[in-house]
Parts: structure tokens; C-alpha cells; sequence
């Protein structure tokens, strides 16, 4: 039995080493087998998917073994000229999530002008609200992750100055919680993706002076369990993909170093299969491409050899950023 009632065990036959090329073959083998029940599957959400498997394969040094006249295609069949957004695959409504991830995507394979520019700024610019917050698409929910989405899209293109700024600090300020945490909407609970959101889109901003970084440094330490897994809320299980929301806030807050970093590698390794290649969410389940990006990316952030550097905001390979000249701020302890 685990020592906490919400989290696993670690044994012995659970991977110990990063399986690298294990990891890139399965990437690019999926990208490969577009028949296949699990790639249909995943339909709704493709345009994250191919940015989870560039920059995973990215991060491994193995871009050059993918297909980037094909993604880039795929990408612009996605662009939809009525709104100026993206969407998740052709056919499929623009929207916000996938405009950051297809503007991701172009960033790593430079290829940006491919597309009209001044279309997806003002896609991201009619979603604004007059409080500040953001839709996602013309359905009108409102989430910090949009917020976030937003302006992480308009930095990657250079146009932060498109939207208000002032009015868009002023409601992701407005979704901080006492306990130092953000969630979804003002009053919602906190939560450690969408704290890494709004520390994201409070470090593209400049504002990262507005959070109390201790408080919210041991609420996010607190998410540690004695497997070394972390949890992305109180009483939930561990999960590998919170290893990047968490790590990557702590980092913008200066205070990695506050986190058991031996331990959180023993978890994130065990998550692998060695079968199959990539990670899953915990030990013994099934792989996909989100928790190998995630997996490896928190590997990359704790100073994993063998991969490249990982941006903690953009959640992308360094020298893409630097390529971009393009600088975020970190916190000062
Ligand atoms: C979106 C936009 C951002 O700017 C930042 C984060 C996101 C979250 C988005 C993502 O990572 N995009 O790159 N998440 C997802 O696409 C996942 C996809 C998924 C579905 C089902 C199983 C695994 C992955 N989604 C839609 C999620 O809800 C996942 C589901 C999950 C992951 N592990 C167990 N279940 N959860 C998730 O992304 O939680 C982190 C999070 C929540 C809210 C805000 C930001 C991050
Ligand atoms: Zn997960």
C-alpha cells in the first residue's frame, strides 16, 4: 500500500533512466500511423497534438526526423480565414487553445509567414472582453487560460500591443485567491494549471511582482507526495503532467530549487513505458503524446542531460525564444 492514501508506489521494475530514443520513435511513429483508432481518436484536439510531438521530439534533437512541410500544410488548412483563428483540425471551428498551439508549432519549424498574421491578431483581439478576460472562441466562455493564450500568441507574433494589456492584468489579478493560487474565474478554486497560466501570462506582462511568491511557492510544494509524483490540487493523485504545470510555475517564481528534485525525477522516470516508448500520467498506464511532452519537459527544466532547455512560459524549446529574441521575466528570491 502507497504512504498516502491518494498516491502509487514506486518499485524496482519501473524504469530508473531516460529511455530517449524510445521516446522519439514512438513520437515519430505515431505521427506516421494515421489510420490507427487512438490517432482518429484524438481528432478534437490535433493541432495540440502535433505541438506536444515537435516539441517533445524537438527537446530529444530529433525535429529534423519529422515531416515539416506536411505539418506546416496541415496548419494552414486549419486557418480560418471568416475568423482569422485555428482549428483543432480542418473542418473544426477556430479557436483560441489552437491558435496558441498552431502559432507554437510555426514558431518551431520558422514558418510564420505563412500565414496572414494581421488575420490572427485580430481573431485574438475580438475576443476580448470589457473586463479584461478573454473567450476562447465566439461562444463566449470565459477561463485565465485564454488570458493566458491570448497574450502568449501575441508575443510569439510580436503584437502584444494589439490588445488592452492594462484591462487584461486587472482580471487575471482578480482570479488570485487568498491561499496565493489562481483558478478559472474570479472565486474559482486554485489550481495548479491554471496558476502556471496566470504566472505565464503575469511573466509575458511584467507583473510578476504582484504575487506573493512565497505563499504560492508552498502551495505548490504541497502538491509533492512521497512518491515524489505531484498532484495538481489537495487529494488528488499524482499525475506527470503536473510535474511540468508546477515545476515551470516554480521556476517563473524563482523557487525550483524548494521542490524534492531527486525524488520528482524517480516519479517522472517511472512513468515511462519501456515497451512502448513515451509516458504515461502514472506508472502502468497508457502512454500518449501530452504526458511524454510534459514528462520530458519537466525532466528538461530539473537539468535532465541529454535534452535541450525548455522555456518555463512558452513551453518550448529555448532557442526557439532566443531565435525570437524574445526574453520573459523570473522572479528574483
Ligand atoms: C491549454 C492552454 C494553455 O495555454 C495551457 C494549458 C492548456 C491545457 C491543455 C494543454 O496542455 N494544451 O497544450 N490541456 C489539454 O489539452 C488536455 C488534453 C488531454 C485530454 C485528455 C487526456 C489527456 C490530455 N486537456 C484538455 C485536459 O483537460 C487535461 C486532461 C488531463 C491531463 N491529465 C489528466 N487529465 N488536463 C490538463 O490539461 O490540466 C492542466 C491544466 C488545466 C487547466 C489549465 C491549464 C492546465
Ligand atoms: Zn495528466
Amino acid at each position: 500500500m502507497a504512504s498516502h492514501p491518494k498516491d502509487v508506489v514506486i518499485t524496482d521494475e519501473h524504469p530508473k533512466t531516460l529511455l530517449l530514443q524510445k521516446h522519439a520513435d514512438y513520437i515519430i511513429g505515431y505521427s506516421k500511423k494515421k489510420e490507427d483508432y487512438e490517432y482518429t481518436m484524438t481528432e478534437h484536439f490535433r493541432m495540440s497534438g502535433i505541438y506536444w510531438g515537435i516539441s517533445a521530439v524537438d527537446l530529444l534533437d530529433q525535429l529534423g526526423k519529422m515531416d515539416s512541410t506536411e505539418i506546416v500544410t496541415f496548419v494552414k488548412k486549419c486557418h480560418d480565414p471568416t475568423t482569422g483563428g485555428f482549428a483543432p483540425s480542418i473542418g473544426h471551428d477556430a479557436h483560441l487553445l489552437y491558435t496558441l498551439s498552431a502559432i507554437q508549432i510555426l514558431s518551431i519549424l520558422d514558418a510564420m509567414e505563412e500565414v496572414d498574421v494581421e488575420a490572427v491578431v485580430e481573431f485574438i483581439v475580438g475576443l476580448q472582453n470589457e473586463d479584461g478576460s478573454f473567450c476562447g472562441d465566439m461562444w463566449g466562455e470565459v477561463d485565465t487560460r485564454f488570458s493566458f493564450c491570448a497574450v502568449a500568441s501575441l508575443a510569439l507574433l510580436r503584437r502584444l500591443d494589439a490588445v488592452n494589456i492594462d484591462k487584461a492584468i486587472e482580471f487575471v489579478m482578480k482570479c488570485q485567491n487568498v491561499d496565493g493560487g489562481f483558478g478559472t474565474r474570479p472565486g474559482s478554486e486554485s489550481h495548479a494549471g491554471q496558476i502556471y497560466c496566470c504566472l505565464g501570462f503575469l511573466s509575458i506582462t511584467g507583473q510578476l511582482h504582484r504575487v506573493n511568491g512565497d505563499l504560492l511557492g508552498w502551495w505548490l510544494c504541497e502538491r509533492q507526495l512521497p512518491s515524489g509524483g505531484l498532484n495538481g490540487r489537495p487529494e488528488k493523485l499524482p499525475d506527470v503532467c503536473y510535474s511540468w504545470w508546477v515545476l515551470a510555475s516554480l521556476t517563473m517564481l524563482g523557487r525550483l530549487h524548494w521542490i524534492n528534485a531527486n525524488k520528482m525525477r524517480v516519479f517522472i522516470m517511472a512513468t515511462q513505458d519501456p515497451e512502448t516508448g513515451g509516458f504515461t500520467d502514472r506508472p502502468g498506464d497508457m502512454v500518449d503524446l501530452y504526458h511524454t511532452l510534459f514528462g520530458l519537459a519537466g525532466l528538461s527544466l530539473l537539468g535532465e542531460s541529454g535534452l535541450k532547455q525548455i522555456n518555463p512560459v512558452f513551453c518550448m524549446p529555448q532557442y526557439v525564444l532566443d531565435r525570437l529574441s524574445l526574453s520573459v521575466q523570473i522572479m528574483s528570491i
